[in-house]
């Protein structure tokens, strides 16, 4: 188990998925919300089969962070799905949260070396590195980090001063990242294929899932061909 998150609140909890089974990583990303209430659109994504769910709250204070992360953990606990906190560390320890997902800038570039200094005694909080070449990748691996981010594959609006690192980044990572890797980055149902063709089995999507017209069925759709794709390699390598 890669983590129980300890909220105070009475939801029943479902034990949380080890990081290693979950595929699709899906966000509630604060600019993509129109109108509706973070924890609504966790439920939604819970119900359609999300795995990981990220807050990803980038113009919002620190006090709107922590409102939301508190409204969305009963509803990711309740289905067994890690809740990630983006940039925020201190409030994914506040909260409980599974996970803090950080960029490069905001781990190295503060001086930081280790995931296991995030941890005390009392949190195994994970840790998430966003990475944009082999390098970096390394770097993120020697550091402990839980899992990577590998993105973005294709240019995006969500962040649109982040040049794409194309497949030839997905298909190294495919080749030489032996923890949980997500691709990232412009994904959607119809690039899925050549990303899973790169040997992605893992991927995050954001505005793909969000401005579906159905956020729960977009999800399901994105999740049913991973798994597939990863029924296809199991049975590959039993001979079947
Ligand atoms: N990191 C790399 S690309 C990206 C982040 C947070 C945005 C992904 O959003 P979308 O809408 O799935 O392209
Ligand atoms: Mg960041």
């Amino acid at each position: 188990m890669w983590c129980h998150s300890h909220f105070g609140d009475t939801t029943p909890a479902a034990a949380t998925k080890p990081l290693s089974d979950c595929r699709l990583y899906a966000f509630v990303d604060t600019s993509c919300l129109r109108g509706r209430a973070p924890e609504r659109l966790a439920r939604e994504l819970c119900e359609g089969g999300a795995d990981l769910i990220q807050l990803r709250a980038k113009l919002s204070s620190l006090e709107e962070v922590r409102r939301m992360a508190q409204a969305i953990l009963p509803v990711t606990r309740q289905s067994g799905v890690g809740l990630v906190i983006n940039d925020h560390l201190s409030i994914a320890r506040e909260v409980g949260a599974d996970a803090c997902h950080l960029g490069q800038e905001d781990f190295f570039g503060a001086g930081l070396e280790r995931a296991a200094s995030l941890r005390s005694a009392s949190s195994t909080l994970r840790l998430g590195l966003s990475t944009h070449g082999p390098e970096q990748a390394k770097r993120a691996l020697a550091a402990g980090a839980d899992y990577l981010g590998i993105g973005p594959v294709y240019a995006t609006g969500t962040k649109p001063q982040a040049a794409p690192v194309t497949l030839e980044y997905v298909r190294w990572a495919a080749a030489n990242v032996a923890i949980p890797w997500f691709a990232i980055g412009g994904i959607t149902l119809d690039n899925l294929d050549a990303v899973l063709a790169a040997g992605a089995r893992r991927i995050c999507a954001v505005s793909a899932i969000l401005n579906a017209p159905d956020v729960a069925a977009a999800c399901r759709q994105f999740k049913e061909r991973l798994l597939a794709a990863a029924g296809a390699d199991a049975s590959h390598a039993s001979g079947h």
